[in-house]
Order: C-alpha cells, then structure tokens, then sequence
C-alpha cells in the first residue's frame, strides 16, 4: 500500500513541556503530563508516487512553502530511511481547529502524520516506535499517539530511544471536559519551538523551572489515579504560571498572553472560590483551556461566554490515540 489515511487528536498538557535536551532529535529536558483530547482532530493522508518530483503538502486547502514544508519533508525523509521508500510523498491535511494558534496543531499535525506516513510506507510501528518517531517532527506529538493520560518520559538516552510517551490512565478513567476559551484570530506572534528556545538560552528563571517539573510530575500522576480535582487544579495551574513566568523571564521577554487571557484567569480563580471546581490552563498562545467535570461543563462555558474579549469556545473530552484509515 503506497497510500494511508490516519487520525490524530491534539493534547492539552497538565504538567507542560518547555525545554530541550537535546536540539536536533527534539529531546524534552524534563516529563510532562497530557490528556489527549476528542472533539478537536487532525486527519492527515499520505501518498507516495513515483510520478511526484518533490514532497509537497496541503493543510487545511493551503499550499505548505519554505520552513514548513521543509519541516514536513525532514520528517518524511526520517520515514524514506526507516522503510526503504524512495519515493516522493503528497500530504493532505485536515485540522477541525484553528492552526499554529496555541491549540497544538502541530501535536495532532504529526502524530497524524507518523501514523499515515509509516503505514503508507509499509510500517508496522510499536506504540513506543510511533512515539518517538512523532517526537523528531515535534514534542508535544510524541503524546498525541497514546489516548486519555499520557506522560512523556525525558528520558537519558543521548539517541532518544528511552523518550516516548506512555499511558497513565485510559480514555475513560475520567470524564473530564476541556472547555478551550479562544481570545483571537490568527497565528500566534512566537512559535512554540521558537519560543522554548529563547526561553532555554536567555531566561534567568529556566533552571527552576525544569527543577520543578520533577516535583509536579508524581503529584499530577496521583491526582490522576485517585482522580484528585483540586490536586489536579493545584499542580496544573502551577505547571502553566511557572512556564509562563520562565517564558516571560526570557530576554526579550515572551508574552503569549492578551487582556482576555488575563481576565479568564482572574474569572476562573474566582468561580472556583465561589465553589464552581474548575481550573485553567493555557499554552503558547492567548487562548485558554479550562477543566471541570462532566456536570459542570455548561456552567463554564457560561463564564467563559460572558467574558471580554472571549470569541468562541470548543468543548472537548478525553480522546483516543492515533487511529489509521
Ligand atoms: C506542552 N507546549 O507541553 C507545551 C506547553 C506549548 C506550551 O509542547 O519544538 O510544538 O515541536 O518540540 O511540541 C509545544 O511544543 O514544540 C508544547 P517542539 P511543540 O504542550
């Protein structure tokens, strides 16, 4: 078969990812933490032929050019040399959700895109495999291949092969909703790997960061298991304000957040005073992503909907792994 379809969800990290140990293979310089999410979704076809001249790609009806594509070609080239393929790809690519925007477009993109590639090109992948394949095209994909709790080990490996992502807890160990809060349009100005690299090398706050990263690991992991809300709320917050403040540390400093990023903070803090159990957190963009349990979902879309500068909002749930044809 020289042509396969696969399907991936995008995840939202609980104990988040900025930082690497490694450049070139993409190696996390500590663990994070995810729930791979359903209600948003990348579908991703590839094609080899011999009649192609180059790779090319389309995502969403655009035509990829420059950086990205050459990022997209890297990846493919990695599955040429795994498989014995020679031949040129074509990649088509669907995303149900705004790209590039902080809603992790490229973890669902290559997951998605690992998945089809190696099955179009005669691959019969490991989990594990797949997940390290994924993590060369972009970090947070590693955990996209895996449904429901994921963490991703850093590993110690200098080749990467003891950095992929395992499953803590199954799609339906908890039914969580993910409400994500959009506060604009369009992409975001500092792209994630950009963003984490200017981090690594200028701020004064990314050692403390990382050191921190191993304390919230076991605490979420818990929280998780036990399904612990308010532990969760606790560690998942503090994850995302501490990346955030390493980020906001960097010289010059990276701000990924606006006004109504600000205020659906301030607004979610208060609802869970007030006795509403939720939490948020947000990633490398404005928008923000709130947890609560499945009765509560429609008492916070209600906040979200009603705060300034809110434009619309997703609902998502525990999702599955990646999923071929
Ligand atoms: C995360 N993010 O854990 C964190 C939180 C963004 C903020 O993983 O350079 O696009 O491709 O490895 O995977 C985004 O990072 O970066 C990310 P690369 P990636 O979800």
């Amino acid at each position: 078969m020289s042509k396969a379809t696969a399907l991936a969800h995008p995840n939202i990290a609980l104990v988040k990812y900025w930082g690497k140990r490694d450049v070139a293979l993409n190696l996390p310089a500590a663990p994070s933490l995810s729930l791979t999410l359903a209600g948003m979704e990348t579908r991703t076809t590839v094609e080899f032929d011999a009649s192609f001249d180059g790779d090319c790609a389309q995502i969403n009806g655009a035509v990829l050019r420059g950086p990205k594509l050459a990022r997209l070609s890297d990846f493919l080239e990695r599955v040429r040399l795994m498989s014995g393929e020679d031949r040129f790809a074509r990649v088509v690519s669907e995303n149900t959700f705004p790209t590039a925007a902080g809603l992790a477009s490229s973890a669902s993109g290559f997951a998605a895109l690992a998945a089809a590639a190696t099955q179009a090109a005669g691959l019969d992948l490991t989990h594990e495999e797949m997940s390290v394949l994924a993590r060369l095209g972009s970090g947070s994909a590693a955990r996209s291949i895996l449904g429901g709790f994921v963490e991703m080990r850093a590993g110690e490996r200098a080749d990467g092969q003891d950095s992929f992502a395992v499953q803590v807890a199954d799609v339906n160990h908890w039914d969580l909703r993910c409400i994500v809060a959009i506060t604009a349009e369009g992409e975001k100005s500092v792209g994630s790997t950009d963003g984490m690299m200017d981090t690594m090398l200028t701020s004064s706050f990314y050692d403390a960061w990382i050191a921190g990263v191993h304390e919230d690991m076991p605490v979420a992991r818990r929280a998780i298991l036990e399904r612990d809300f308010m532990a969760l709320a606790a560690v998942a917050e503090r994850s995302c304000l501490r990346m955030h403040a390493s980020a906001i540390a960097a010289d010059p400093g990276i701000l990924y957040w606006n006004p109504a990023t600000v205020r659906l903070i301030h607004r979610i803090r208060r609802a869970r005073k007030d006795g509403l159990p939720c939490f948020f957190t947000i990633d490398a963009g404005p928008h923000v992503k709130v947890f609560c349990e499945a009765g509560d979902r429609s008492a916070v879309e209600a906040i979200l909907k009603s705060t300034e500068g809110v434009l619309g909002t997703l609902s998502t749930r525990p999702g599955a792994g990646i999923s071929v044809g």
